[in-house]
C-alpha cells in the first residue's frame, strides 16, 4: 500500500471518529480532545490498595497531578494448600496494587525495582496513550527506580502489566494489575467495590503437586494451564478470604484478566449482573449472565444482592473453576427474602440444584457388570469407577480441593469408619465434617452404584494414597444398606 492511500484511510477513519463522538453525549463519553484540555489543580499522592480492595472513589475532585509510587517485588507465595510459587509482583500482590485516577489526571509514576530482585522489569499501562504504554520509558534494573508521567485521556478500566522479555513469562508470574480512570464526577455511587483479577499459571508439576513449583515455559507456550485462579491463588477468595456484603447492597466488581493466555467467561453463580461496563469501557449492558473478559482486558460488573447466602465467582469454562482454582466466594448476610429466592442457600460450594442431596443418574439399566474375583481385581475395577464418578471432585490423587472437596488420601475421616464411608457413597453426605483438621460444609451427591461397584471403588480408595488397606465387600455394602 502506498503512503497516499494509507493517509486517505487514516483521514476517513478520523472523520468517522469525529462524527461518532459528536453524536454521543453524556457522562463517560469524554472525547479525547477535551480530556487533553483538562487543567490539573494541585497535586496528591495516590492511595494504592491490595486486592480485593480498591481506593476511595474520586468523587467530585478535580483533575490533579497524581503521584503513584509502586515497587516491584519478587517473592514466594502460596498458590494452593501445600503448593508455593515464586511470584513477580507490582506492589507485593497478584494482581498488583489497584490504581484509581480520574480523567485529566497527570500521573507521575515512579517504578522501583527492589534490590533483592533478580530481574529487570517495566510497566505497560493500557490507560496510557504513548509508545508501549510507558514500557519503553520504565525499564528498571534491580535496585533502581525510574519516573515517567502521562495524562489519563480515556475513562475506563485498564490492565497494566510488565512487558520485559520474555513478556509472557513476566505476565505468567503475576505481573499485572488494574488502573481505573473515572469520568469527571466519578462513577455512580455503590455500597461496596472489590478488585478481582484472573490469571493462568503453568507449573513444572501437575495441579496439586506439593512444594515450590517452578514456572514451565513449554506448558505456557502450549497454553496448558495447571492453575487458573482469581487474585493469584486458589484460596484468595474462598473460606475466610471470601468477600462479604449485606442483603440490599449494590456491589461493583472491577474484574480484570491478566492471562497470559486464557479468556475468562466471568460469571457469578446465583446472580445476574444488573450492569456491565463492557470491556471496561463506556458501553453499559444490562441483565447479563456471563461476561467475556479477554486476556489483557477488563470489565466492571454491578449487581444488587437480594438474598443471603454464598455467591460463587467462577470462570464458567467450568473445569477451570472446579479443577484449576478459578473460584471465589461472596458471602451475603442478612434477612431472608423469600420473594426473591425461597430455596435453601447453603454455605459452601456450587450447588446449582439447591442444597439438598441429589441423585446422580446411574447405570441401573446397564447390563450386569463383571464381579471381582480377588482383591487386586476389585482394586482394578474400583479404579475405573473412581475415575468416572469420584475424580472430578476428590481429584486424581485423592487430594481433594481446599475448602470445597475433602481429601480421600490419608484421610482420617475415611480410615476411622468403613461403614460410615459406605453409607456416604450410598446415600451422599451433607453437613459439617472435619477431615485432617480442615472443616468442610458442603454436599456430596448420592452415587447410584451397585453394591459391587461401591465395594470396588471404596476398596480402591482404601488401598491407595496412604490409606489403611481395608477391603470392602459387596456383603458389607448390602448390610449397611439394609441397616439404614
Ligand atoms: C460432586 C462432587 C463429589 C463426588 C462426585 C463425590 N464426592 Fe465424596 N464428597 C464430596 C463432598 C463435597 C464431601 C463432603 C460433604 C460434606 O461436607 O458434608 C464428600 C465426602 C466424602 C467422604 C467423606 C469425607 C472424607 O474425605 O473421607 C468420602 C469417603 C467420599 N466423599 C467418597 C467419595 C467416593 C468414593 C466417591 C465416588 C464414588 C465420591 N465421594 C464422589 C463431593 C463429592
Ligand atoms: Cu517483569
Amino acid at each position: 500500500m502506498n503512503y497516499q492511500i494509507v493517509s486517505k484511510i487514516v483521514k476517513i477513519l478520523t472523520l468517522g471518529t469525529v462524527i461518532s463522538l459528536a453524536g454521543c453525549s453524556g457522562s463517560g463519553h469524554e472525547n479525547r480532545e477535551n480530556s487533553m484540555d483538562i487543567k490539573t489543580q494541585g497535586s496528591m499522592t495516590a492511595q494504592l490498595t491490595s486486592p480485593p480492595y480498591v481506593p476511595e472513589p474520586i468523587g467530585s475532585r478535580p483533575a490533579k497531578q497524581l503521584i503513584v509510587d509502586m515497587e516491584i517485588v519478587e517473592e514466594e507465595g502460596q498458590m494452593a494448600n501445600g503448593v508455593s510459587y515464586m511470584y513477580w509482583t507490582f506492589g507485593g500482590t497478584v494482581p498488583g496494587s489497584f490504581i484509581r485516577t480520574r480523567v485529566g489526571d497527570e500521573v507521575e509514576f515512579t517504578l522501583k525495582n527492589h534490590p533483592n530482585n533478580k530481574l529487570p522489569h517495566n510497566i505497560d499501562l493500557h490507560a496510557v496513550t504513548g509508545p508501549g504504554g510507558g514500557a519503553s520509558s520504565s525499564f528498571v534494573a534491580p535496585g533502581h527506580e525510574i519516573t515517567f508521567s502521562f495524562k489519563t485521556l480515556n475513562p475506563g478500566l485498564y490492565v497494566y502489566h510488565c512487558a520485559t522479555a520474555p513478556v509472557g513469562m513476566h505476565i505468567a508470574n503475576g505481573m499485572y494489575g488494574l488502573i481505573l480512570v473515572e469520568p469527571a464526577g466519578g462513577l455512580s455511587k455503590v455500597d461496596k467495590e472489590f478488585y478481582i483479577m484472573q490469571g493462568d499459571f503453568y507449573t513444572k508439576g501437575k495441579n496439586g503437586d506439593p512444594g515450590l513449583q517452578p514456572f514451565d515455559m513449554q506448558k505456557a507456550i502450549d497454553e496448558h494451564a495447571d492453575y487458573v485462579v482469581f487474585n493469584g491463588s486458589t484460596n484468595a477468595l474462598t473460606g475466610d478470604n471470601a468477600i462479604t456484603a449485606e442483603v440490599g447492597e449494590t456491589i461493583r466488581l472491577y474484574v480484570g484478566n491478566g492471562g497470559p493466555n486464557l479468556s475468562s467467561a466471568f460469571h457469578v453463580i446465583g446472580e445476574i449482573f444488573d450492569k456491565v461496563y463492557v470491556e471496561g469501557g463506556s458501553l453499559i449492558n444490562h441483565n447479563v449472565q456471563t461476561t467475556m473478559i479477554p486476556a489483557g482486558g477488563a470489565a466492571i460488573v454491578e449487581f444488587k444482592v437480594e438474598a443471603p447466602g454464598t455467591l460463587v465467582l467462577v470462570d464458567h469454562a467450568i473445569f477451570r473453576a472446579f479443577n484449576k482454582g478459578a473460584l471465589g466466594m461472596l458471602k451475603v448476610t442478612g434477612e431472608e427474602n423469600p420473594t426473591v429466592y425461597s430455596g435453601t442457600i447453603q454455605e459452601g460450594i456450587y450447588q446449582p440444584e439447591g442444597g439438598s442431596i441429589q441423585t446422580m443418574p446411574g447405570d441401573q439399566g446397564a447390563p450386569e457388570a463383571p464381579v471381582a474375583g480377588s482383591v487386586s481385581e476389585r482394586i482394578e475395577m474400583g479404579k475405573r469407577i473412581y475415575a468416572r464418578t469420584c475424580l472430578a471432585c476428590h481429584q486424581e490423587e485423592g487430594q481433594g480441593i481446599p475448602n470445597a472437596f475433602p481429601p480421600l488420601a490419608k484421610a482420617d475421616y475415611l480410615n476411622a469408619d468403613v461403614e460410615r464411608a459406605i453409607g456416604i457413597v450410598l446415600h451422599g453426605l451433607t453437613g459439617e465434617i472435619t477431615v485432617n483438621g480442615n472443616n468442610y460444609n458442603s454436599v456430596m451427591t448420592a452415587q447410584t452404584l451397585t453394591d459391587e461397584q461401591v465395594a470396588n471403588v471404596l476398596t480402591y480408595v482404601y488401598n491407595s494414597w496412604g490409606n489403611n488397606g481395608t477391603e470392602v465387600t459387596p456383603i458389607m455394602v448390602t448390610k449397611v444398606k439394609s441397616s439404614h
